[in-house]
């Protein structure tokens, strides 16, 4: 097992892999903003270093200073969190190259997973089910004429290196498509420098589900079940529930088998979770995400694992030790993401908070790296807590969420604790009955 874990990260998610950390008995390295010196993951680490600026590009994005500060420290392994350098395939090699683990996957499936394209084509090959679009990459307005034509409008344009819902664009016909092939393109080359596109059916009112999955160094691969993330705003999801309340015991025994089945054979190591859109029956790929990801919660609370622990046990070599049959999925669990915004406009709201209060009690899980008198900046992502509640089943979990809600305070800031209590009382929600787009609809409407 690893000596010492530098965690490239901060917030909660850095108090989540410093708690995985300290139940293995393994020291962690804090790296830190200017910005972050008074940040909860600095004050719980065993070590920590300051990595340089507020902004993102010269701190936690920065590499040579975040392999300097493992260097400095002794540390043996790197956990990069989600987002940030999470998915930078360069920063892996960087990683290794310098004789440390990079816990995640080998840096040429990140790198195959970035680009969308190539994602598509090695799950296809692997007989995981795509959405119906173009065979690769579209050159030219003539090439997806042609794909539009074959596959039916409407039709999506989407970027190579987007992903996250990036550099999409729609055509409802074939008069619109021009134009989205050439702004699609535009905006790719200008996110991304990489003006790659590709086709797709456009599926008009999917559920987002995804499956995770966990792969050792031996070949070993299970999965962990679904998540169900189609409540998301602006593709920001704001609550996300494990298992989906679309699918069926049966629908996931068998997807599951795909999907461990086609990363078997890829070779994949570590965690990682496959996109779905899911309509009418029909699973079809989307992306792969070579991370852990934020929602991992409520796979780990309906599964009863620590991932993380996971995580670090497969990446120091150690096989996985159980098979897929000796996972059980148990009741149902939602978690709720409270942001540091307004809970109707969205406007951010960073600042001092001057009261918190985490509610308890069975089933529910609180990770934050909020404390009274912490001053929330306003350089990172607005997420400031997650809410987490497991019961025996869907219903009793939604009444659990409830009253959590209510017991949960944070003041001084404005949070979207309001708008997940208005989710949890909607009768749509309560059914389990909601697509993509059913949240973006639901915060239109005025409250009350
Ligand atoms: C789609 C789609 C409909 N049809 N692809 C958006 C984010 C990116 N991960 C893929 N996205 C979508 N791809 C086809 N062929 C609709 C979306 C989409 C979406 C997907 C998941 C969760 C939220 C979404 C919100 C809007 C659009």
């Amino acid at each position: 097992m690893f000596q010492k874990v530098l965690i490239a990260n901060r917030g909660e998610i850095a108090l989540r892999i410093q708690r995985a950390c300290r139940e293995l008995g393994i020291p962690t390295v804090a790296v830190h903003s200017t910005a972050d010196a008074t940040a909860m993951h600095v004050r719980l680490a065993d070590e920590s270093v300051c990595i340089g600026p507020p902004a993102a590009r010269d701190s936690y994005l920065n590499i040579p200073s975040i392999l300097s500060a493992a260097a400095i420290t002794g540390a043996d392994a790197i956990h990069p969190g989600y987002g940030f350098l999470s998915e930078n395939a360069k920063f892996a090699e960087m990683v290794e190259a310098h004789g440390l683990t990079f816990i995640g996957p080998a840096p040429a499936h990140i790198r195959m997973m970035g680009d969308k394209i190539a994602a598509k084509a090695a799950m296809a090959g692997l007989g995981v089910p795509l959405v119906p679009g173009s065979d690769g990459g579209v050159a030219d307005l003539a090439a997806a004429r042609e794909v539009a034509a074959r596959i039916g409008y409407p039709v999506l344009v989407k970027a190579a290196a987007g992903g996250g819902g990036r550099g999409m664009k729609v055509a409802r016909a074939p008069d619109q498509l021009e134009e989205a092939f050439r702004t699609a393109r535009a905006e790719a080359a200008a996110a991304f420098g990489n003006d790659a596109v590709y086709l797709e059916k456009y599926l008009d009112r999917p559920r987002h589900i995804e499956f995770q999955i966990l792969a050792d160094n031996h070949g070993a691969v299970v999965h962990f079940g679904e998540r169900d993330c189609s409540l998301q705003r602006r593709h920001q999801k704001l609550l996300e529930e494990a298992g989906s309340p679309a699918l069926s015991a049966d629908d996931r025994a068998r997807m599951g088998r795909t999907v461990t089945a086609a990363l078997a054979r890829l070779g994949y190591r570590n965690a990682g979770t496959l996109e779905f859109l899911y309509q009418d029956g029909q699973f079809a790929f989307i992306e792969m995400n070579t991370r852990l990801q934020v929602e991992h919660p409520v796979t780990e609370m309906l599964c009863g694992i620590d991932l993380v622990r996971e995580q670090l046990r497969v990446a120091a070599g150690e096989p996985l030790g159980y098979t897929q049959d000796e996972i059980a999925f148990t009741g149902h669990a939602i978690e709720c993401r409270v942001t540091a915004e307004h809970p109707e406009t969205f406007t951010p709201s960073p600042g001092k908070v001057t009261a918190f209060h985490a509610p308890g009690g069975l089933g529910v899980r609180v990770d934050s790296a909020l404390y009274a008198g912490y001053v929330v900046p306003p350089f990172y992502d607005s997420m400031v807590a997650k809410l987490i509640v497991h019961a025996p089943t869907r219903a009793d979990a939604i009444a659990r969420l409830r009253r959590a809600l209510d017991e949960f305070a944070v003041l001084g800031i404005e949070t979207t604790l309001p708008l997940h209590r208005r989710i949890v009382d909607a009768p749509a929600f309560q059914r389990g009955d909601y697509t993509i787009h059913w949240l973006e609809d639901f915060v239109q409407a005025a409250p009350g």
